[in-house]
């Protein structure tokens, strides 16, 4: 039994999350953890919202509420989401929480103890009337090189150029839509990550096994000259981590706050505290999964997440931790996705383009999402949500291939023999065949779902149970039972069990639909079935089972049609 580490990506809090976002961190990252429980292994697995940063404000601002109240409401909808997506979290933190205020601000007082971080004075635009310093994304005006009325402080959309905010003609901020704006002096803290490089190259190195869309991002950053630069860790800002050296205040740094990238990675370390918090704990029992000199160095630590937030996880946070000197546990393997596309486009958040969390419970429950999002999961390349391959995969897949199983398999064998597992015949050649292919597919399926190979996995379990199909298919119990009835007792005493054996390899994937088969087979015995000849006559004749509800119903020509209307839209 390994002891295994997860964490997701935290989401920001700015509104429900779409199916792009869910794919890309939270959802893999459940399915590794399911899969990992289900092996016996002792599993920690870790989200959050992610709650600081300018967005945060502005989106509470545009509310109507108070950025607290805000940030208290969306986590809520949130947590209520990860729940009915049925992501198995152990603990859902907040970034916001007073053990990550604590953790942060522990960090940030080794860090300049050691060294770290020095002070840089620097300029900035100044909203008179928003009463706030402003990030350059949110001053537009006019590109001095094009003549673009909407050009960004950071850079014109219309020619590319990279501008300063202060390039801008006639500048006003995208907040209030104020002209009155003036630059100000400030002064912010920076953590010296140069001076970290060879640290940060060596263990970057040291990670021979990593996919290679992470390392490649990884390693451009590194080497790119941009990527290592000494990196401002706070902001003018009235939400965040309050700056402190430790429990000291921080001369000079009154009123700021941390980077909202500088305390969000922490979260993954402090979310652990919040969950020791939560179940009554003492420190030990969170410090034994982040502390290798407390127990954490057998620890084995997986990170998921978008390939957009690769740098965060490979260099500024590890950056944090080799700075500081202290034995925490550092990621061993980071898992990475690319994007997934909406219907031949972006999905976009700012923009309300695709399918949302909540809208996509609306419809279907949630293992139709499940299996559709991982079984096409954006892995070695971007990868695309259209209606009619959702449509064509739960039909197809879900509806006709595992759900008619179950249910022709129930029905036949309640109206032939009734309500318990039937007691006739032995196994023959078929049978004997069709459990040596089990025994190798297990093993294949085993293989990908420990590397994360998230896609092969899915099409390595959908031929599991296209096996099982296949077997009835040619055994054809429905016919040997007028014939032979022992021998069609024997198939079916075999499938009944097989239900058993696709429940629980199936569970990581559609958890709901696989305790609806178990339900109906009336067993509780989730024991992986490394051994399939055993696994195959767990469940005895004389046991009794139900005919359970429809598994998956087919999605209709006319609902599909439906929605690619109704989807097509904004969300406003
Ligand atoms: N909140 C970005 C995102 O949700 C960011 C991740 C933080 S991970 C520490 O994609
Ligand atoms: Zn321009």
């Amino acid at each position: 039994m390994a002891r295994i580490l997860i964490t997701s990506a935290i989401p920001y809090i700015n509104g429900i999350k779409h199916l792009g976002n869910l794919v890309g961190s939270q959802l893999p990252a459940d399915l590794f953890a399911r899969y990992s429980r289900a092996r016996g292994h002792e599993v920690m697995f870790i989200c959050a919202t992610d709650e600081h940063g300018t967005p945060a404000e502005l989106a509470a601002a545009k509310a109507g509420k108070p950025v607290d109240q805000y940030c208290a409401e969306m986590h809520e909808a949130q947590a209520e989401m990860a729940r009915g997506f049925r992501l198995s979290f152990d603990h859902f933190g907040r970034s916001s929480s007073q053990r990550n205020h604590k953790l942060t601000q522990h960090f940030a007082g080794v860090l300049a103890d050691n060294g770290l971080i020095r002070e840089v004075a620097e300029s900035q635009v100044y909203s008179i009337d928003d009463g706030r310093f402003l990030p350059d994304r949110y001053i537009e005006g006019t590109c001095p090189n094009c003549g673009y009325t909407s050009a960004r402080g950071d850079q014109c959309d219309n020619c590319t150029k990279q501008l300063d905010p202060t390039d801008l003609i006639n500048p006003h901020s995208t907040v209030s839509g104020s002209t009155n704006l003036e630059v100000r002096e400030t002064k912010h803290l920076y953590l010296m990550q140069r001076s970290l490089r060879e640290k940060l190259e060596a263990w970057i190195e040291s990670k021979h096994d990593w996919p290679i869309l992470t390392t490649s991002i990884a390693k451009k950053w590194l080497n790119d000259g941009d990527g290592l630069q000494d990196r401002g860790i706070t902001r003018d800002l009235h939400w965040g981590i309050p700056v402190k050296r430790g429990d000291q205040p921080w001369p000079g740094m009154e009123g700021k706050v941390f980077y909202v990238w500088f305390d969000a990675p922490i979260e993954y370390i402090a979310g652990t505290a919040e969950w020791a918090d939560a179940n009554g704990l003492g420190d030990e029992a969170w410090e034994r999964w982040w502390r290798t000199d407390k127990g954490a160095a057998d620890v084995t630590y997986y990170q998921f997440m978008g390939k957009d937030n690769v740098p965060f996880h490979t260099l500024s946070f590890p950056a944090t931790i080799l700075g500081s000197g202290e034995p925490w546990k550092m990621v061993d393997y980071l898992k990475s996705f690319n994007y997934l596309n909406y219907d031949g486009g972006q999905f976009s958040t700012s923009r309300g383009r695709g399918v949302f969390m909540d809208q996509a419970l609306s419809i279907l429950p949630s293992d139709y999402w499940r299996w559709w999002l991982l079984s096409h999961a954006p892995e070695s390349s971007d990868a695309e949500f259209t209606w009619e391959n959702f449509q064509a995969s739960v039909n197809k897949d879900l509806a006709d291939v595992l759900g008619n199983l179950v249910s022709r398999v129930t029905k036949f064998a309640k109206s032939k023999f009734g309500d318990a597992i039937p007691a006739g015949g032995d196994f023959g050649a078929q049978e004997t065949a069709l459990i040596a292919d089990l025994g190798a597919r297990i093993r294949t399926y085993e293989t990908l779902m420990a590397e994360m190979e998230v896609r092969k996995a899915a099409a390595e379990l959908r031929g599991i149970w296209v096996v099982g199909n296949e077997y009835l298919q040619s055994a054809a119990p429905w016919s040997v039972v007028k014939t032979d009835p022992e021998k069609a007792q024997a198939m079916i005493r075999l499938a009944l069990n097989l239900i058993r054996i696709y429940a629980i390899l199936s569970a990581p994937f559609i958890p709901d639909a696989a305790a609806t088969m178990m339900t109906a087979l009336n067993c509780t015995d989730w024991t992986w079935p490394s051994d399939v000849p055993q696994a195959i006559r767990a469940l005895p004749s004389g046991h009794d089972f139900a005919v359970p509800e429809n598994l998956f119903r087919k999605i209709t020509d006319e609902e599909r049609a439906d929605w690619q209307v109704k989807f097509a839209g904004v969300r406003t």
